[in-house]
């Protein structure tokens, strides 16, 4: 899978990608991870990539030359997706679509954002990861990078059955425990030490739905689709 990331701070992605598992994916060449500086794309002794609004206002905004410019030298692999708090809410399910492509591009922004002709001219769409703002989308491209890329068989290690993972399933996942059964006196749940597979089970059910009741009554139990 190839991801092409623009942005004016690269290094917080190669940083991070070097540092976690995803350097071992990158190594086994399961994954394709590129990092553009927007400011390759840049003119002038500064190469600045922002200006201020028309129509004023505060803060400064991408302008669109150094963006288009990287996309056609680069070509990244589309989709392209802009990571914005205005974008459609990022879930499970499009991480599940995402890591079913060969690859994909991310755009991140900075500042007040980028000028809206990179958003209609060059963009697919535009992902938020929830509804707060960050001071650029380079946290927000680490998140869709994490979470799509450990669906890629291979990439973390570890082919668990995913679909008894929190949202997959609609539902939180089941409270887990491990050695000792007695932590300073708190003690595991008896029925997960009692070898009764069909009770743990319907323990582990009750507990992931009262679960989800108490924090995420929003979510709809699905039985897996
Ligand atoms: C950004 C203008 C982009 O803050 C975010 C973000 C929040 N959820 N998803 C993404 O991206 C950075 C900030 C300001 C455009």
């Amino acid at each position: 899978m190839r991801i092409d990331v623009l942005t004016i701070f690269p290094g917080l992605i190669t940083g991070f990608a070097a540092e976690s598992l995803l350097g071992r994916a990158q190594r086994n060449g399961l994954l394709d991870l590129r990092a553009h500086d927007l400011r390759e794309g840049a003119d002038g002794a500064h190469r600045s990539v922002d200006d201020s609004p028309f129509g004023g206002g505060p803060g400064m905004v991408i302008t669109p030359e150094p963006v288009f410019r990287v996309v056609d030298d680069k070509e990244p692999p589309r989709p392209l997706l802009y990571l914005s708090p205005g974008g459609r809410h990022f879930d499970q399910a499009m991480a599940r679509e995402l890591s079913c492509l060969d690859g994909f591009s991310l755009l991140c922004g900075r500042y007040e954002g980028v000028d809206q002709r990179v958003i209609d001219g060059l963009c697919d769409g535009e992902v938020s990861i929830g509804d707060y703002v960050l001071a650029g989308g380079e946290v927000a491209a680490l998140v869709i990078i994490e979470a799509v890329t450990r669906l890629v068989p291979g990439v973390m290690g570890n082919d668990k059955s995913a679909s008894s993972e929190s949202f997959e399933n609609g539902v939180l996942e089941y409270p887990h425990y491990t050695r000792p059964a007695d932590f300073r006196g708190m003690i595991v749940p008896e029925v997960l030490l009692s070898g009764d597979h069909a009770a743990i089970e319907s323990w582990r059910q009750a507990a992931a739905l009262k679960r989800t009741m108490e924090y995420r009554p929003d979510l709809q139990p699905n039985d897996g689709e």
